[in-house]
């Protein structure tokens, strides 16, 4: 977050460190919807880099890559990302028209955020899943980012009160004990959490690197898997430090509908 003056920055820190993990930050591509018909073939992707519980937005330097893979096809979409603002940072969004049927994944894969509080760069190759005139192959393949999360339950068309399942992946492998941050996408800004760390939830993975979470209200969740990459970016001074790589993904679960 950008703070206008030295009291409010030292503030921010003193925030920062006290409430620890509270404060996970999620890359988020959000789209309007996951299942894709004739009436809802113009989806809107929103990418931004935020606090989905708190709704704490940070700013979203335009992301390095932006596309979409489907059938073995990837569509380059970053160059039709327009400036956008989300909970009042600098966020970024686009327009797809889902054309073919298909299972698509949406990948966003982000400038790497100098975070001064934290002491290191952090980079949050970010997913959803969306799916379109009923085709429902596909959705467990990875895309072979150098971090990901392969969903073991079917990332859409899910309800309330399920459980999901993913896989942690770290340079193609699994990882063993993974660590996933869970955040609900508090889009309205209407519920608040009990205690500070009610704001994320933590599951471990299985020595396969496989997680299960129960969601237990319809809408966004996003999953975070946060390892230290094997390199170093240098700090706004030049100074090598390391690198935070997240593996997230975002899954929408649905209320059920009601007979009239
Ligand atoms: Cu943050």
């Amino acid at each position: 977050m950008v703070r206008k003056n030295v009291l409010g920055l030292a503030l921010g820190v003193a925030l920062v460190a006290t409430a620890g993990q509270a404060q996970a930050h999620f890359g988020m591509v959000v789209p309007s919807t996951n299942v894709v018909t004739q009436e809802s073939r113009n989806v809107e992707f929103n990418l931004s880099f935020s606090h989905p519980f708190e709704i704490i937005g940070m700013d979203l330097a335009k992301p390095e890559q932006f596309y979409v893979i489907s059938n073995e096809r990837r569509q380059d979409l970053a160059p039709f990302l327009k400036s956008a603002t989300v909970m009042e940072h600098q966020a970024w969004q686009t327009l797809y028209r889902v054309t073919r049927p298909g299972v698509y994944h949406v990948v966003m894969e982000p400038t790497p955020y100098w975070e001064a509080a934290e002491d290191l760069s952090i980079v949050h190759y970010t997913k959803t899943i969306i799916a379109a005139y009923g085709a429902d192959s596909g959705w467990d393949e990875a895309v072979g980012l150098p971090t990901e999360i392969i969903p073991l339950t079917r990332p859409f068309a899910n309800y309330a009160g399920n459980s999901f399942s993913g896989q942690v992946l770290l340079g193609g492998r699994p990882v063993p004990g993974a660590e996933v941050e869970v955040e609900f996408y508090n889009q309205d800004g209407h519920l608040k959490a009990p205690s500070d760390y009610h704001v994320t939830q933590v599951v471990k993975a299985d020595e396969n690197g496989v997680f299960t979470f129960t969601c237990p209200r319809a809408g966004w969740w996003g999953f975070a898997a946060l390892n230290e990459a094997d390199y170093t970016l240098p700090d706004p001074s030049g100074t090598p430090k390391p690198v935070e790589l997240g593996a997230v993904l975002w899954i929408y679960m649905d209320d059920y509908e009601q007979e009239r």
